[in-house]
């Protein structure tokens, strides 16, 4: 193990070069070619990548710092083994500032030919307007390099200097400028291609007002008159260093402004580098923006904020509220963002059916104000919800096809053994669903203290993640607060939950007569894919009967 200083090499004559980004952390392990910073000229962004493999020990410069060749850039633990060709011999183990190999030369022109390569070609002056053929100018020696972007529509006019085409080596991404203004025809070349030096890519109808100072040759460019040629071998000092061309580089086309390696990950991850900010100096757009951008659209597409491609559904479109008169943006609470998944994810995967029935719950009623008393030396709220959830635990038991869930491999049901009741809580964050377990094995005291205590939790945000897990079916009542009925939404992977309303006193036939008794409307949701309606009927029927003659119960 040995420690290195990696400098600036050779930037090509540019001095005190803007550092935009610098790619790693203390801490990191980096590889050889991997990007350590990135410099800006106002003509090009070179990424400098390391000469060595190692773990980053300091950082020797920071963003906005400028430098020049030979500057410090980091200090580097290098791999044991893994020393500078011109360091073997050196004592303390120094600098990447020179490097001898042969192969590393070689890369290093080829990457900074390339560089230099994309430039204006030399001004057209045809007398008239006229219709030329334009070429890949002098790529100082690349060969086969990729079209990442096709910068304008054909049939658009252009001006001179403007990004016609954005090409890209491993090492850098540069703009073909127009060589003067016109109207672009038609593009000879698409994205993905290869091209050389002198292929024809596209073809252009020069503007009369430009054709008037000079002579215009029928087909650009002049390969000779190229500036720029590719550094010389033994100026460059690291393998890989980008020097500055004199032609635009590196923003590429339709206005984004992103550096090799960005526009890499974006292709890589299919990420439409015009849809994301950028946050790097002078808005570039940075690796780590690509990835906040993707993680936003997961996030959306997760909370149901955004249609996932390929459920066919179209997305509910963006509106301004703000056109309509005043508003403010609250944000949404983590229950609220998760409930919203969970509900979009239920509503979209299950085929529900719901089911109505009324019990009565006239006896039920008074013997829970009976209890009253005895209710309040326990220290427990008796409500109809104990009952309700003794019953549906019971008619769980007895109907057994409702205790399951299906399982991912779609060719099984998983029968649950257990019968765990959960129970749906209004609190200020949002909707939670405490779990009773073993709801079939406890008494009416229990129950109505057990659901009292995980109400509370719940609204005190005190609800442990394993409260909240492992619910067979779901009770949510409204009855507290009104209403006749509503359609419950499944609680998946469960099976089937109940929607309690407002109790309300009725008259009911006897046989003899209308009676006024106390009707509890309730509402069965199920997913028609593990129940059919004829399982609902005698799950439901069973459960109302519990309801109605409590002493069922104690059976
Ligand atoms: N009909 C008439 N009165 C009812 C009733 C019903 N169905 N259910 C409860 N009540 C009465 C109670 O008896 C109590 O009155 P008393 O004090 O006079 O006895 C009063 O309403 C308040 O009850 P409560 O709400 O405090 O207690 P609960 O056990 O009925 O409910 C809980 C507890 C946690 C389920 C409830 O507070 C709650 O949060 N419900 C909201 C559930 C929800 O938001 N579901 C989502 C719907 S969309 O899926």
């Amino acid at each position: 193990m040995s420690d290195i200083i990696v400098k600036v090499p050779d930037l090509g004559g540019s001095e005190n070069v803007e550092i935009i980004e610098i790619s790693v952390a203390v801490g990191d392990s980096v590889e050889v070619e991997q990007d350590l910073i990135v410099l800006e000229t106002d003509k090009a962004t070179m990424e400098v990548p390391s000469s060595h493999a190692g773990v980053v020990r300091e950082l020797l410069v920071k963003v906005g710092d400028t430098v020049s060749e030979g500057s410090d850039i980091l200090a580097l633990t290098a791999e044991a083994g893994e020393a500078p060709a011109d360091q073997a011999d050196a004592e303390p183990a120094v600098v990447a500032d020179v490097v001898e190999d042969a192969a590393v030369e070689d890369a290093a022109v080829e990457d900074a030919a390339v560089e230099d390569a994309p430039v204006a070609q030399p001004p057209a002056t045809p007398a008239a307007a006229e219709t030329i053929e334009l070429t890949v100018p002098d790529l100082g020696g690349a060969t086969d390099v990729d079209i990442i972007e096709l910068s304008v529509e054909p049939g658009a006019s252009v001006a001179a200097e403007d990004s016609l085409l954005v090409l890209e080596t491993d090492k850098a991404s540069m703009d073909v400028p127009a060589p003067q203004a016109g109207t672009l025809v038609a593009f000879k070349v698409a994205v993905g291609d290869k091209v050389n030096e002198g292929d024809v890519y596209a073809v252009l109808t020069t503007s009369a007002s430009t054709a008037a100072a000079t002579p215009q040759p029928d087909v650009m460019p002049q390969p000779d008159v190229m500036p720029q040629p590719a550094a010389a071998p033994e100026t460059v000092a690291a393998q890989t260093v980008n020097p500055e061309p004199e032609s635009k580089a590196v923003v590429g086309g339709k206005g984004v402004y992103a550096g090799p390696s960005s526009r890499r990950l974006a292709r890589q991850l299919g990420v439409d580098l015009t849809k994301v900010t950028g946050s790097g100096v002078r808005n570039r757009i940075t690796k780590d923006d690509i990835r906040a951008y993707v993680k936003d659209i997961i996030q959306k597409a997760e909370t149901g904020q955004i249609a996932v491609s390929g459920t066919g559904i179209p997305a509910v479109p963006e509106i301004d509220f703000s056109q309509f008169g005043d508003i403010e943006l609250q944000p949404m609470s983590k229950i609220k963002k998760l409930t919203a998944a969970n509900m979009a994810r239920a509503w979209l995967n299950v085929p529900h059916v719901t089911q109505f029935d009324d019990a009565d719950i006239s006896d039920l009623d008074v013997f829970r104000k009976d209890m009253k008393a005895e209710a309040e030396r326990r220290g427990v709220k008796l409500t109809p919800m104990p009952f309700l959830i003794k019953a549906a635990a019971l008619a769980l038991r007895a109907e057994p096809g409702f205790n399951v869930s299906l399982h991912a491999d779609g060719e099984h049901i998983v029968q649950k053994h257990y019968v765990h009741i959960g129970m749906a809580v209004d609190t200020p964050n949002g909707l939670m669903v405490p779990v009773i377990r073993d709801a079939d094995k406890k008494g009416i005291w229990q129950l109505a203290e057990e659901s009292n205590e995980l109400a509370a939790k719940a609204r005190a945000g005190k609800l442990k993640p394993a409260e909240m897990q492992g619910g067979c079916f779901t009770i949510s009542s409204l009855g507290a607060m009104g209403g006749t009925g509503f359609t419950p939404i499944v609680n998946t992977p469960e099976v089937a939950i109940m929607g309690v309303s407002k109790a309300q006193i009725k008259p009911v036939w006897n046989g003899k007569e209308f009676e006024p008794r106390n009707m509890l409307p309730l509402a069965v949701s199920y997913d028609h894919r593990a129940i059919n309606g004829a399982d609902c009927g005698r799950f439901f029927t069973t459960l109302v009967a519990m309801i109605s003659d409590i002493r069922r119960l104690v059976l």
